[in-house]
């Protein structure tokens, strides 16, 4: 029998002002371009646990108008996406159940939306696919596919039983970077969060020898691979973090995570982190101000509680070599338009080497999505598509829908403008000269400080 694992690919926005200043500002394209061009690895995933007499090959779409293109010889399709493009997903279930293909869904998104995706698709996955995949397979062959297929109790899989993804199914022409999953959900709950907290509600660590053997069946593809970690938040064991470190460090690689600004606490972790390849560290520093902050963490107001030691975190992590993206929402309940001068300053003053702002979004399945549906703060019943974090799906409270869009647009071109980047790489380079923390060997000090 043979399968098609296709998946959902590219990056959407449908803010024209933003697409149109996207194209003329070179940090925000160049984050585009690299992200672009990561695999489904939820997909290759499940092709490692697809036993050897399945035929299978692995698609992306990034454009509807190449699915007429597209191969229907298939048994069954099995299609992940995430929220922007779930529409699209849907079309091209449709499409395959019209030329008579069996077609699976799952992912982060249908799971939170079940029913709905149900209308398009033989079958719909709810939770993490790795424990319900086999069983799909079975009912495949015995021709009794089910409509739904439910993890219970939800989240509960097991990284120790991971499968190796099926990264020999890409084109390695197509790929400048390469995902790896080392831990899976977040101690934190935050309220927007869309992430894989949604499929466990446990913070889930892969043994160390198996994400090292990740890396190297990697690498016979891609002999220096840069390796972006599929985390959401790396580091937080920090025993477990420091033999994954070690065990990297001889691999010769260069990485990129997610993490949160704990990592700053410990410089024995900060020196291995340096000194097994992290170029970057993405942190969700959210907001600059404490009043917006106060209430996104739902646990114990954690964020919040973080943010008089912001910018010593910053400092600290970037003494290391490691650049820090600092990511901020903006639209958050307590933001009003002050908000994009305090998080320009912020940046300027932190000395952040990379920015990235985003919209408050209301993904499906987040409490966010469930508070504001309450409050009638969804603009527009079902628009997945918005849930880009470039569009705005809600209306926001402390200012109006087009102050922030306004706000949003200035802050974007000053943040991004060539002066304000070279500025803040520069900030960065002149640093490292003197960090008595940068301890790196001269190669790979040459490629930062001409980075
Ligand atoms: C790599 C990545 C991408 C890549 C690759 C996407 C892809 N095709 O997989 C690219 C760069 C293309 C991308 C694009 C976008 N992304 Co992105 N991305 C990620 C990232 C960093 C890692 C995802 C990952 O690999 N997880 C690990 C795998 C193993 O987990 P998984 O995909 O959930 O799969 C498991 C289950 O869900 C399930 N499963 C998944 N699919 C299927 C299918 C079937 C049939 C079955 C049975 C099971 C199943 O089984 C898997 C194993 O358990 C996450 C953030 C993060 N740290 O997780 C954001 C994230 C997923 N992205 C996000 C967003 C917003 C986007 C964009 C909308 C951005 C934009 N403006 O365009 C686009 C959407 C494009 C799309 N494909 O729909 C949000 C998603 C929120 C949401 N719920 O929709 C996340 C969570 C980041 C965030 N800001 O919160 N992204």
């Amino acid at each position: 029998m043979k399968i098609g694992f296709i998946a959902m690919s590219g990056v959407r926005a449908h803010n024209e002002q933003l697409t149109k200043l996207g194209l003329t500002l070179p940090g925000f394209v160049d984050r585009n371009r690299i992200i672009a061009s990561l695999p489904s690895l939820g997909l290759l995933t499940l092709a490692g646990l697809t036993p050897k007499k399945f035929e299978v090959e692995y698609h992306e779409i990034a454009d509807l108008k190449t699915l007429p293109g597209l191969p229907t010889h298939f048994d069954l399709v099995a299609i992940s996406t995430f929220t922007a493009q779930l529409k699209e997903a849907y079309a091209v279930a449709d499409f395959y159940r019209a030329h008579g293909v069996a077609v699976v869904m799952g992912g982060i998104t249908v799971s939170s939306l079940p029913e709905e995706a149900r209308e398009h698709c033989t079958s719909v996955v709810i939770g993490e696919g790795e424990p319900l995949w086999p069983e799909v397979l079975r009912d495949l062959e015995n021709g009794c596919l089910k409509p739904f297929y439910a993890q219970s109790p939800p989240g509960q899989f097991d990284l120790r039983d991971a499968p190796m993804p099926r990264f020999d199914l890409l084109d390695p022409a197509k790929y400048n970077r390469i995902t790896v999953q080392t831990s899976r959900g977040c101690p934190h709950k935050c309220h927007f969060c869309a992430s894989s907290i949604l499929l466990t509600p446990l913070y889930k660590l892969k043994p160390v020898e198996k994400v090292i053997q990740e890396i190297r069946e990697i690498k016979k593809i891609w002999p220096r691979p840069f390796i972006e970690f599929a985390d959401d938040n790396s580091f937080v064991n920090r025993e477990h973090s420091k033999q994954l470190l070690r065990r990297l460090a001889p691999e010769n690689l260069r990485w990129f995570t997610e993490s949160d600004v704990r990592v700053a606490e410990d410089g024995e972790l900060l020196g291995l982190m340096r000194d097994a390849g992290c170029q970057q560290v993405l942190i969700g520093l959210e907001s600059p101000a404490r009043a917006s902050l106060s209430g996104i963490e739902l646990k114990r107001d954690w964020k919040a509680r973080q943010q008089d030691y912001y910018k010593a975190a910053i400092e600290k992590i970037q003494s290391y070599g490691i650049t820090v993206n600092g990511c901020f929402v903006l639209g958050l309940d307590a933001d009003t338009p002050e908000i994009f001068d305090d998080v320009l300053a912020f940046v300027r003053d932190s000395g952040l080497f990379e920015v990235q702002v985003t919209f408050m979004t209301a993904f499906p399945g987040t409490p966010l999505y469930a508070r504001l549906k309450a409050e009638g703060r969804i603009i527009r019943d079902r628009a997945w598509e918005l849930c880009t974090l470039f569009d705005i799906n809600f209306t926001p409270r402390g200012m109006s829908g087009s102050e922030l869009q306004a706000g949003f647009l200035k802050l974007v071109q000053q943040l991004y403008s060539t002066e304000e980047t070279q500025t803040r790489r520069r900030r960065f380079r002149r640093m490292l000269r003197t960090s008595p923390n940068f301890g790196r060997s001269a190669k790979q000090t040459s490629e930062l400080l001409a980075a």
